[in-house]
C-alpha cells in the first residue's frame, strides 16, 4: 500500500449470488469473454473452465478476507514447507466446501452440462509421490477448516508424478501434463519474486576490532515466481493459499549471443533455470541423492523464507518477535536446508548476531519425521553442498561446532554419541545429515504415530533424543472427512445423515452415534446397500478401463499403496498363489468369492518394486484365465493409481490390506480411508494401525503378525526364511510355483532372483507373517460368510474412525507444536 496516496472511496465489488440462475449467466459470461467460446461450439474442457472460473470468484471475497483479518489481528502465521502436495482434483472440493454443490449443478444441467462429466476431465494436481504429499494436501484443507491461518509452500513441478502404463504387464512411466489445459486455478504472482543463488565463493569482511561480516557471491542466480491457490475450508470458513514457486531466468534470452549466431546457447540459461522447477522426483522412499534435488530443495526453501521474512517486517520492526508471529513446519528433511537459509538470512542480510539468529531460528522451525529406513534417511556429499551451498556449509559447520560443545559439556556424552549426533558423517564420504540438521534446528520435531514416535526415540535419533529430550512428539496422521467421506462417498454420507443427523458433517467424532445402528437389521441392509453400489462403480471403471468383469457380490480385498518390499504386496500376491492351489485342490469346498485388487506405482530406479507389479499382472493372467476358480478368485492390478482412482477405490472396499513388515511403516493414511468408509482391515500392529484397532475395537479389525518388537528381536536373533519356508507347504508350494514360471511360462527365471531373496534373507519377514497372514485372510471368510456380523463390524468403523481426521490432527500441531 502506498501511504501517500490520497484517500479515496474504493467501491467494494457486490458478494457473489450463488443463485443458479445467475451462476449460469456467470458461466456463459466466462465462456463468452474469457475463454472466447460461443456456448454452441464449447467443448467440455470449455464449460469446466469456465465453470471453475465461476467457482473461483466465490472463493476469491473469502480469500481476501481471511488475509486480511490476520493482518489485523496480528495472528500467529504457520508456514508448512514440503515438497509435495499431492492434491488431485479441486473442483469437487471446493464446491463441495463451499455449500455450492446442488446449486452448481442446476445451473450446469439448465445449459445442458453434466457436472460429473466435466468435473472428471479435470487433472489431478500429482505433486507428490505418495502419503507424504497427500497428507500435506489433507493439511492445506484441515488448517483452512479449523481456521488457522496457514501458507503452504512448493514447487510448481510442471510435470508431477508420472503417469504408468502397463506394457504386457511391466509398468512404464510417461509424462505427466496436469498444465497442458492452463490452470484455472492458480494465480501468478509475478511481483512475488526472489532472486535465488548457487555456487560462487564467500568473501569476509572485517574482522579484526569488529565481527566478521560474509557475503556470498552466488555464480549463477534465477528468479523463484510465486503461484498462489486458494484453499478453502469446510463451509468457506477460512481461505489460505498453497504458494507454489516456479523457476525463471534472469535473462530469459542471451541476445548477443543469439545475434552473433548461436541460437541455443542464447537459451542455455533460460532452458536451465526452468529445468529447475519441471519434474518431480520420482522416488518415494530412497531419496534421490542427484544435484538436480538439492537445487530443487535450496531453491524452494530459499524463496519462501525470503518470503516469510518479507512479510514478516512488513508488519514489524524486526525479527525479535518472529517465534511469536511465525512457525515454520518441515514435512521431512527435504526443506531442511531452510534452518541455514534462515540463518544466513538473519546473520549476512538482516546484521544479526549467530547466538540471537539461533534462537530465532530454533524457535521458529519444528520438522516432522515420516521414515526410520535408514536408506531414506537424507545425507547429501559434502563436496556438493559446498560446492552449490558454500555459505550455508560454512554455516552447518558453525552449528555443529556450537552443538558438539555443548554435548560434551553438557551432557558429557562419549566421542561415540557425538558422532551419531554431529550434522557431518564421517563414516566414509563425509556427508551432512538433513534429518540431524532438522533435529538440532527445531524446537519440535515429531513422529506420524504413537509406535513411529516411540521408535524414533530408541533408533535414528536416540542420542539427539538424550541430547534434547523434551523435543520429540507424536502426532497421529489424520485424513480429511471431506474428500474422504463427503465427497467420495455421497451415498454413505446420506445415508449416516439420515441416521444421525447432520452433527458428523463438522465434527467427525458425531460419528460415534452411529455405534447404535451397528447391529440393526434395516440400517445394515442400506449399508451393504451403498457398498455394493460402490462396488459396480468401481466394475464399471475396471470394466471399461481394463476390459476384466467383476462380480460386485465377492468380497473385494484391495491393497493400493506405493510399491515398495516392506508394504508387503508380495505377502499379498504369494497369498493369492496359495489360495489358487487351495482352491484347485478342493473345489468341493465352500469358498468365499474374492477380487484382489491391487494399484500403485513404483519408482522407476526400484527394481524388485518394477517385477512385484509384473507378477501381479502375470499372477492375475494366469488366474483369471482358468476356468477352474471362475467366480471364485481374480487378481487385478489397476494401472496409474493416483488421487481420482484412490476416491473410486476407498469406498468399494470390503476389505483393506495394511500388512507392512511391522516397525516399518511409519503411519500410513490409506489404513484410516477404508476403515472410514465402511471395509474390515487385515493388517499388522504397524504405524496407525495400532491406534486404529485401540479405536475401533480388537473384534472389529483382524490382527496377524510379528510385533514390531518381534521382527527386531528375529532379525538380531538371525532369522532363518529357509528353516520357516520348510516348515509351511503352502508357502514353499507357493513359492515354488512362482520360482519355477508357473505365472511366467515365457521366461521362467524371471521371478527366480525375487524368490531367491525370501529365501535367503527375507529382509521383510514375509516367511515368518505367512502362516498368521493365510489364517487371518481364512478368519476374515469366516467373517464374511455371517453378512450380520460383517456388517455389524464395518458400520462399527466408520463409526470409530472420526478421531483419525486431519482436523484433530492439525488441532494438535496448532495447539502444542504451533501455539497458534
Ligand atoms: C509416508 N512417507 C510414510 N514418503 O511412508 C507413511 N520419501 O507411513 C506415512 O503415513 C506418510 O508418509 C505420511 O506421514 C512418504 O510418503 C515419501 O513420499 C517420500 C518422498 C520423497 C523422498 C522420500
Amino acid at each position: 500500500m502506498n501511504n501517500s496516496l490520497p484517500a479515496v472511496e474504493i467501491p467494494q465489488p457486490s458478494p457473489r449470488s450463488t443463485r443458479p440462475e445467475i451462476l449460469a449467466a456467470e458461466i456463459i459470461e466466462r465462456l463468452t469473454y474469457r475463454i472466447g467460446k460461443d456456448a454452441k461450439v464449447a467443448k467440455p474442457h470449455d464449460w469446466l473452465t469456465a465453470a471453475i472460473l465461476v467457482v473461483r470468484d466465490r472463493i476469491i471475497d473469502r480469500w481476501m478476507d481471511s488475509t486480511r483479518r490476520v493482518y489485523e489481528q496480528g495472528d500467529k502465521r504457520v508456514y508448512y514447507l514440503s515438497l509435495e502436495f499431492l492434491i488431485g482434483r479441486l473442483m469437487r472440493d471446493a464446491v463441495s466446501n463451499l455449500g455450492l454443490m446442488n446449486e452448481l449443478r442446476d445451473a450446469l444441467a439448465s445449459l445442458g452440462v453434466d457436472f460429473d462429466v466435466i468435473a472428471g476431465l479435470e487433472p489431478d494436481a500429482a505433486l507428490g509421490n505418495g502419503g507424504l504429499g497427500r497428507l500435506a494436501a489433507c493439511f492445506m484443507e484441515s488448517m483452512a477448516t479449523v481456521d488457522i491461518p496457514a501458507y503452504g509452500y512448493g514447487i510448481r513441478y510442471v510435470h508431477g508424478l508420472f503417469r504408468q502404463q502397463m506394457a504386457d504387464g511391466w509398468q512404464v512411466e510417461l509424462p505427466e501434463t496436469w498444465l497442458a489445459h492452463g490452470n484455472p486455478w492458480e494465480f501468478e504472482r509475478r511481483e512475488s519474486s526472489y532472486e535465488i543463488g548457487f555456487g560462487g565463493s564467500v568473501e569476509t569482511i572485517g574482522g579484526y576490532d569488529e565481527p566478521p561480516r560474509y557475503v556470498w557471491k552466488p555464480a549463477e542466480r534465477v528468479i523463484a515466481t510465486a503461484y498462489d491457490t486458494p484453499v478453502v475450508g469446510w463451509r468457506a470458513q477460512r481461505v489460505n493459499t498453497l504458494r507454489l514457486w516456479s523457476a525463471q531466468p534472469i535473462d530469459p534470452i542471451l541476445l548477443d549471443a543469439f545475434n552473433a549466431g548461436d541460437h541455443i546457447g542464447a537459451l542455455r540459461e533460460s532452458n536451465k533455470a526452468e529445468a529447475l522447477t519441471r519434474v518431480l522426483y520420482p522416488a518415494d522412499a530412497n531419496p534421490a541423492g542427484q544435484e538436480l534435488r538439492l537445487r530443487q530443495e535450496y531453491f524452494f526453501s530459499s524463496a519462501s523464507l525470503q518470503d516469510i521474512l518479507r512479510r514478516h517486517l512488513q508488519q514489524y520492526p524486526d525479527f525479535s518477535n518472529l517465534p511469536d508471529k511465525v512457525a515454520i513446519q518441515l514435512n521431512d528433511t527435504h526443506p531442511a536446508v531452510s534452518i541455514g537459509e534462515m540463518m544466513r538470512l538473519l546473520t549476512d542480510v538482516h546484521g544479526l548476531e549467530f547466538d540471537e539468529a539461533w534462537e530465532i531460528t530454533r524457535g521458529t522451525f519444528s520438522y516432522t519425521n515420516h521414515t526410520l529406513l535408514p536408506e531414506a534417511l537424507e545425507s547429501w556429499p559434502v563436496p556438493l553442498f559446498e560446492r552449490l551451498l558454500p555459505r550455508h556449509m560454512q554455516i552447518v559447520y558453525a552449528i555443529n561446532a556450537k552443538i558438539l560443545v555443548e554435548a560434551r559439556k553438557a551432557k558429557n556424552f562419549s566421542d561415540q554419541q557425538i558422532r551419531a549426533i554431529s550434522l557431518i558423517d564421517e563414516n566414509g564420504d563425509r556427508r551432512v545429515r538433513m534429518g540431524n540438521l532438522a533435529f538440532i534446528g527445531s524446537h519440535s520435531i515429531n513422529g506420524v504415530s504413537a509406535l513411529h514416535t516411540d521408535l524414533m526415540k530408541v533408533t535414528v535419533f536416540s542420542d539427539l533424543h538424550t541430547l534434547y529430550p523434551d523435543r520429540i512428539n507424536n502426532k497421529t496422521n489424520g485424513i480429511t472427512p471431506r474428500r474422504w467421506l463427503m465427497q467420495c462417498n455421497p451415498a454413505l454420507t446420506s445415508l449416516i445423515r439420515e441416521a444421525i443427523g447432520d452433527k458428523f458433517l463438522d465434527d467427525t467424532e458425531a460419528l460415534h452415534a452411529l455405534d447404535a445402528f451397528a447391529d440393526d437389521a434395516a440400517f445394515q441392509e442400506k449399508f451393504a446397500a451403498v457398498k455394493r453400489e460402490n462396488k459396480v462403480q468401481l466394475a464399471h471403471l475396471v470394466g471399461s478401463r481394463m476390459g476384466v468383469r467383476l462380480d460386485p457380490s465377492a468380497m473385494f480385498d484391495i491393497q493400493i499403496k506405493r510399491i515398495h518390499e516392506y508394504k508387503r504386496q508380495l505377502l499379498n500376491i504369494v497369498e493369492a498363489v496359495a489360495l489358487y492351489d487351495q482352491i484347485r485342490s478342493h473345489p468341493e469346498l465352500d469358498w468365499v468369492p474374492r477380487v484382489k485388487l491391487f494399484a500403485g506405482k513404483a519408482a522407476p530406479s526400484y527394481h524388485n518394486a518394477k517385477l512385484i507389479i509384473k507378477l501381479a499382472n502375470d499372477v492375475a493372467r494366469v488366474i483369471n484365465n482358468d476356468p477352474a476358480v471362475r467366480g471364485l478368485l481374480k487378481v487385478v492390478f489397476v494401472p496409474n493409481y493416483n488421487v481420482s482412482l484412490a476416491e473410486v477405490m476407498v469406498p468399494a472396499a470390503d476389505l483393506s490390506e495394511q500388512i507392512s513388515t511391522a516397525g516399518m511403516e511409519a503411519s500410513g493414511t490409506g489404513n484410516m480411508k477404508f476403515a472410514l468408509n465402511g471395509a474390515l482391515t487385515i493388517g499388522t500392529l504397524d504405524g496407525a494401525n495400532v491406534e486404529m484397532r485401540d479405536h475401533v475395537g480388537a473384534e472389529n479389525i483382524v490382527i496377524f503378525g510379528l510385533t514390531a518388537e518381534e521382527v527386531a528381536q528375529a532379525r538380531a536373533d538371525g532369522h532363518e526364511p529357509r528353516a520357516i519356508i520348510e516348515k509351511s507347504k503352502e508357502l514353499s508350494q507357493a513359492l515354488d510355483a512362482i520360482a519355477s514360471g508357473v505365472f511366467s511360462p515365457d521366461d521362467r527365471s524371471r521371478f527366480t532372483g525375487l524368490i531367491d531373496g525370501i529365501y535367503n534373507h527375507d529382509w521383510f519377514m514375509l516367511t515368518a507373517d505367512f502362516d498368521a497372514y493365510a489364517a487371518a485372510q481364512r478368519t476374515v471368510d469366516q467373517i464374511w460368510t455371517n453378512p450380520k456380523s460383517w456388517y455389524s463390524k464395518t458400520i462399527r468403523n466408520t463409526a470409530r474412525m472420526g478421531w483419525f481426521s486431519s482436523d484433530r490432527t492439525i488441532r494438535q500441531y496448532a495447539s502444542e507444536i504451533w501455539r497458534a
